[in-house]
């Protein structure tokens, strides 16, 4: 085994962490790397992490390192390489006494454990950290972490691999494409019904979107609110939100971040933009990135937005910006 990576993960009790835990360890994820695991969960919860433990250990996984679990987040986060932050308080649950169901007090509640642990992560992390917030409101959670960690070198995403290849499932099948062909699939924005699924920039076997799918009524009226309600329509069929399909998507941005991206090629995650396509400087959006030769990721910026796309987009733009100012108290 060449080195080795520490993994922090939230809500490691919950039911995408159950899926997509085992597959960090299962020696894809990283290679050859050895796999140190750490585990966190709220303190009424802690304990049921001791059986999947003992899960991990009968599955036998020759890249599996030491693996802990806590309640103590500050503890967890000594030396992590990757924040994989799954943990959140749910919409629709009673919380100290009250139902959540508006927006704001998801975000406001979900702000607060963000604080704190952007300040662990910050502090304790590694200097080139790598940090998916997937706990919703992903974007926004995201943006309040960076912002309390205040670590320029660490990289905080938010993300919407899970919508980018729930989209790319719609095009192979639409085009009557195999998925392994389908390249590009951009999610501009926030992870939220608003997001934009880029129909025109996507690769449909090298061909681009724009000139292959020619039925605007179709991208309109069907493609991009399937995209963006897709994980409602999973709720309401399964009857429970959408797991190893958050968890597969959560391995595959560990995983494009891992590799360097081929040439032409992008993937989707959020990252803090720097202005790029116009998005206010610092707002968590979704963009197309790529990983270099260094391990670096950077936004792709040689993509054109047709006037259509820049209209959708803008919507979610401001949606973020909304989301920005509801939590404005939490920032420093
Ligand atoms: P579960 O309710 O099964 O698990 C969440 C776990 O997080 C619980 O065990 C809870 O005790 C724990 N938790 C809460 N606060 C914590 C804290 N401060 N520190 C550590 N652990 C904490 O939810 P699950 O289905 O696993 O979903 C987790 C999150 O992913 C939710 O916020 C959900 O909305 C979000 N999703 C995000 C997606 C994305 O594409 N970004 C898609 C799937 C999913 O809906």
């Amino acid at each position: 085994m060449s080195s080795s990576v520490k993994v922090v993960v939230t809500g490691a009790a919950g039911q995408i962490a159950y899926s997509l835990i085992p597959r960090l360890v299962n020696g894809r994820t990283f290679g050859d790397k050895k796999v140190d695991l750490s585990l966190v969960e709220i303190p009424q919860v802690v304990n049921k992490l001791e059986g999947l433990v003992m899960e991990l250990e009968d599955s036998y996984f020759p890249n599996m390192g030491k693996v802990t679990y806590t309640d103590n987040f500050e503890e967890a986060s000594k030396g992590g390489d990757w924040f994989l932050l799954v943990g959140s308080i749910p919409r629709g649950i009673v919380y100290q006494g009250k139902k959540i169901e508006e927006r704001s007090d998801l975000l406001s509640i979900n702000g607060g454990i963000f604080v704190d642990q952007g300040k662990a992560i910050g502090k304790h992390g590694k200097d080139n950290a790598k940090i998916l917030v997937v706990g919703n409101p992903a974007n926004t959670n995201a943006f309040i972490g960076k912002n309390a960690a205040d670590n320029k070198n660490q990289l905080w995403m938010a993300m919407t691999m899970l919508d980018s290849n729930r989209a790319k499932s719609i095009i192979a099948k639409k085009t009557n494409t195999n998925i392994a062909k389908i390249n590009n699939m951009i999610i501009w924005g926030n992870h939220s019904p608003t997001m934009y699924p880029d129909a025109e920039n996507v690769l449909i076997d090298g061909k681009l979107g724009s000139a292959f799918l020619n039925d605007r009524e179709w991208i309109n009226s069907k493609f991009i609110p399937t995209v963006q309600q897709r994980g409602k329509a999973v709720i309401d069929a399964r009857g429970a939100s959408s797991a190893t399909s958050a968890a597969k998507a959560a391995i595959d941005t560990v995983i494009a971040c891992e590799n360097t991206t081929e040439s032409g090629l992008c993937f989707s995650a959020a990252i803090a933009s720097d202005g790029s396509y116009d998005v206010p400087e610092g707002i968590i959006c979704g963009y197309p990135l790529v990983t270099l030769d260094d391990g670096s990721i950077e936004i792709r910026r040689d993509i054109a937005l047709s006037e259509f796309a820049k209209s959708k987009f803008q919507l979610s733009i401001e949606e973020l910006l909304s989301e920005k100012e509801a939590v404005k108290h939490l920032m420093k």
